[in-house]
């Protein structure tokens, strides 16, 4: 079997192999600008359009992916090397592989090297839709002053140079001021992050920026552009190079960068495009008048049972979520943080099986296959913790309910910081606040309580007494007989 390079050129041998797009790619407009190429993007939103362009004969919804930072060079660069193709390796839960290749990206800038070609992508006529996947910190918002962080260098920055910005707010500025004076039709603005009330919290974000940037923007802005929530959900590691040579071995096509995923995926969405939308339904997407509900369970669940398993596993000496979760002591920790702690706080579930939901996360997260990194899970927890875990906390607090097992976690995640696991191995810290972290830890194992003095993860919770005393016990209780060894004693109480 000769090996190909994956691109245009080579896509009809290509296809004698895998699954390839069967829709003309040249002939799609580019309807959606999405942001932020990363795996989870192209494991998801792309895929799901990539279905959709299968099934139907829109030709409206080509998507232009935009990689926003310098860090996104290596992926801009394979896109362009691939002309946007690439593999999709599906890793199902009996051990086999489903691959196929995605077309649904028929464009791509890189902003760092063009950001006017950017700005002038999202202001064209033909795009309905941006649609974001630009992390939880992207959205520069601050747990302690529950506003827009203009502290943020980036920020500045954009505020002093608005013709070449650096984050998606003064991108955003940018572009709409341009559909207005074009006397543009309205957009969608659509996130795809793991936030609470996602597309509100876009919205909040980004008409915090304009009133500053460009304040007589911000009316046309609420006329003009709508913000649907949604919940978003594919377990998607980091492909690695195992996963290219896979893929070359056994069919011969040379992927720089093939995104691995599970099979599950799931999209819950507000119906709510002002310039229209793509079917996404007929490939599976949930259209829903209130999409909360979905999004509190899933954040709250899946998302932060990834950070229990994830900082408890980091400690214990884990590199992969199937290891941690298929450790009996650490399963039964994370059932029990789900029904005791989690589940009282999530409300009436109208038409949701919360029981199987959570049976079905146990089965995803010991899916063997995948080898999610827990490298992956705790990077950048100081903006997943606010959003994962702590409104569970704030609203157990409220309700008098337990919060040992998230303190528990808590406690885990200030002695990960320190960068040792408990048999002395070092632990590679990645998050956006890695020195503050550090730092804290460190004056934290004299006194544990200082961890929690972060405001901008915390909030407040640092005056809460309960809190304290059950995090500082939990943490003495680690640093004196390990972690297993505190899971056990909880699952036993
Ligand atoms: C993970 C998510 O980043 C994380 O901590 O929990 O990336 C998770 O895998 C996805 O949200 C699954 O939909």
């Amino acid at each position: 079997m000769e090996n190909l390079k994956l691109n245009n050129k080579n896509l009809a041998v290509i296809a004698e192999r895998i699954t390839t797009p069967t829709y003309k790619r040249n002939d799609l407009k580019t309807g959606i600008v999405h942001v932020g190429i990363g795996g989870f993007h192209r494991a998801h939103e792309a895929f799901y359009t990539d279905q959709l362009l299968h099934e139907e004969s829109s030709k409206d919804w080509g998507i232009c992916g935009v990689a926003l930072l310098d860090f996104d060079t290596k992926i801009y660069n394979t896109l362009k090397e691939q002309d946007g193709l690439y593999t999709l390796i599906i890793k199902e839960l009996d051990g086999s592989y489903t691959k196929q290749v995605i077309g649904a990206i028929v464009e791509y800038l890189f902003a760092p090297e063009n950001p006017k070609q950017v700005i002038e992508k999202m202001a064209s006529e033909e795009v309905k839709i941006i649609t974001l996947t630009i992390t939880e910190g992207g959205y520069n918002y601050n747990e302690a002053t529950k506003q827009f962080d203009f502290t943020n260098p980036d920020i500045i920055h954009d505020l002093e140079n608005s013709e070449a910005p650096k984050t998606i707010f003064g991108y955003l500025t940018q572009a709409l001021q341009l559909r207005k004076e074009r006397s543009l039709k309205g957009i969608t603005i659509q996130s795809c992050d793991n936030i609470q009330g996602n597309g509100h919290m876009a919205k909040k974000m980004l008409l915090s920026y304009v009133a500053k940037a460009a304040p007589s923007l911000v009316s046309w802005i609420e006329s003009n552009v709508s913000f649907p929530n949604a919940m978003v959900d594919r377990i998607t590691p980091v492909t690695s190079p195992e996963d290219i040579t896979y893929l070359k071995e056994n069919t011969g096509i040379e992927d720089a960068w093939p995104v691995v995923c599970e099979p599950f995926k799931q999209w819950v969405i507000e119906d709510d495009f002002i310039a229209g939308r793509p079917a996404w339904e007929k490939v599976g997407a949930q259209f829903v008048e209130d999409v909360v509900p979905y999004e509190k369970m899933k954040l709250s669940l899946l998302n932060a049972g990834h950070s229990v398993l994830g900082l408890l596993g980091a400690l214990v000496g884990y590199n992969a979520i199937d290891e941690a979760v298929n450790n009996p002591n650490i399963r039964t920790f994370l059932n029990n943080y789900m029904d005791v702690e989690v589940t009282p706080t999530l409300g009436d579930l109208e038409g949701i099986n919360l029981h199987d939901y959570k049976h079905s996360l146990l089965e995803r997260f010991g899916n063997i296959n995948i080898k999610d990194q827990i490298d992956r899970i705790c990077s950048e927890t100081s903006a997943k913790f606010p959003i994962f875990i702590l409104p569970t906390i704030n609203s157990q607090l409220e309700d008098k309910g337990s919060i040992q097992m998230a303190a528990l976690v808590t406690a885990a995640w200030a002695i990960y910081s320190i960068g040792v696991d408990e048999n002395g191995n070092s632990l590679a810290i990645k998050d956006a606040l890695k020195i503050t972290l550090q730092s804290k830890a460190i004056e934290a194992q004299t006194k544990p309580a200082t961890f929690l003095e972060i405001d901008s993860v915390f909030g407040d919770l640092n005056t809460n007494n309960t809190f304290v005393k059950a995090y500082t016990e939990a943490y003495q209780d680690i640093v004196n007989k390990g972690v297993e060894a505190c899971v056990i004693a909880l699952n036993n109480k």
